[in-house]
């Protein structure tokens, strides 16, 4: 098949409109989207072998060959990371720890138990970032973490806050780009609650605690996660978003939006031109909500793709921070950050090759007619041609060539497992 020739057409038929191809496939090359190590081995880690996953998230499914240890966790992530286009970045959580087989508990974890992790991700040119695990711990088995009315368990998890600060911070350090720590904590009730003041007040007690050291931006983004409701905890959310909207002002820090977090017809890409209004950046959770799930795989559908046009309409490249946030236990667990990586690429090169200027001169002229009109024919330009470029150029396979290589690995390497 012939990439260029392809190519070439698509780019004179862009150009018409404005758009530079080659322009666009450059800025989406060098945004960095963020994937979630925990699709890898259904969200268990390393912190304890026989670990539990609980807080209301559930994978499901049992698709054989997961990752078991930190090296096949690794290698799986460096064989997706070869069938994903653009800049990536690893994002690991406290559960994913190289304790070397000693116990060492969630108030007790440093940038040592991490170490292994930050040399391979420098060897292979990824980006870090890190989440303190509020979940899949005794501490937290009655559904309370940051906003516990018993002081002893509260200081603890409070100790892990300030503990995950310091590894994102040493993780920024050593890779020379910021890292960003996500706090989400599951906490909540199952039925309707009478002390809401008093777990809401704790809570943002909790935060001012942790967040009190100022750490360098350079360094380490601190970020804060709301949701609607989570299994076990479907009356009230402590943490939930107007919470979370104003802990981020109160503390100048970044508003983690995920995507599988609100009610059924709310969308985050509404939400990006809101909050920004007052709060300086934004960490995104790309997820796919079905039902009672908030995580299944990305796919390329409307919302994805609104969302990466408000990134680039918006011009919010610097202050939104892309990543991924699902997992699926019930297909091939690699080809799941593929199709959820690729799609989030895809979304972005469609975004990068909008002509937004003459959209927005349309709209800015009350010539809504044109604007709906050029969105509506804009879907049918032929995207695949530079998509297919992009990918020959950043040497990843192009269409559906790489499910070949999965079953490969799963046939060489995840069967023996
Ligand atoms: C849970 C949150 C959270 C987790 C990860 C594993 O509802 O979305 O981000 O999915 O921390
Ligand atoms: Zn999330």
């Amino acid at each position: 098949m012939n990439t260029n020739k392809m190519y070439e057409i698509a780019k004179e038929i862009y150009a018409e409109l404005g758009v530079d191809t080659d322009a666009a496939i450059a800025k989406t090359a060098k945004t960095p989207v963020s994937i979630q190590c925990w699709q890898g081995d259904d969200v268990v880690g390393f912190e304890n072998p026989d670990g539990v996953l609980t807080g209301g998230i559930q994978t499901t499914g049992n698709y054989p060959g997961k990752a078991r240890t930190i090296d096949e966790l690794k290698a799986d992530f460096d064989f997706a990371a070869s069938l994903i286009p653009g800049k990536k970045k690893f994002s690991i959580h406290a559960i994913y720890l190289d304790n070397k087989g000693q116990k060492v508990d969630r108030n007790e974890i440093k940038p040592e138990h991490f170490e292994t992790w930050v040399t391979w991700a420098k060897e292979k040119g990824y980006g870090l970032d890190f989440n303190p695990t509020y979940f899949s711990h005794e501490l937290s088995a009655d559904g309370f973490t940051l906003s516990h009315q018993n002081e002893d368990i509260r200081k603890f998890w409070v100790e892990h806050g300030i503990a995950s600060r310091k590894i994102s911070e040493y993780f920024g350090r050593e890779t020379g780009m910021p890292s960003c720590i996500n706090f989400w904590v599951p906490d909540g009730f199952k039925d309707t609650p009478v002390c809401k003041h008093e777990y809401r007040a704790t809570l943002a007690k909790s935060y001012e605690e942790i967040f009190a050291e100022k750490i360098d931006k350079a360094y380490n983004l601190d970020s804060v996660e709301s949701k609607v409701f989570g299994i076990g905890a479907e009356s009230c959310t402590i943490g939930s978003n107007e919470f979370y909207m104003g802990c981020a002002q109160k503390h100048d820090i970044l508003l983690t939006l995920d995507t599988g977090h609100f009610h059924p017809t709310e969308v985050v890409s509404d939400k990006l031109s809101a909050a920004l209004q007052f709060v300086n950046g934004i960490l995104l959770h790309v997820s796919r909500p079905v039902r009672w799930d908030s995580d299944h795989v990305v796919i390329l559908d409307d919302e994805t793709k609104a969302i990466a046009s408000e990134i680039v309409r918006g011009g919010y490249e610097d202050r939104v921070h892309i990543g991924l946030d699902y997992f699926d236990a019930s297909i091939n667990r690699i080809a799941c950050w593929a199709i959820g990586a690729r799609n989030m690429q895809k979304a972005l090169l469609l975004a990068n090759l909008e002509p937004v200027a003459l959209l927005k001169k349309f709209e800015l002229e009350g010539d809504y007619t044109s604007r709906l009109a050029y969105l509506e024919e804009l879907k049918t330009l032929p995207f695949a041609a530079v998509w297919d470029k992009y990918c020959e150029m950043q040497g990843v396979p192009q269409r559906e060539k790489w499910v070949a290589d999965v079953k490969k690995y799963e046939k060489e390497v995840l069967s023996a497992r």
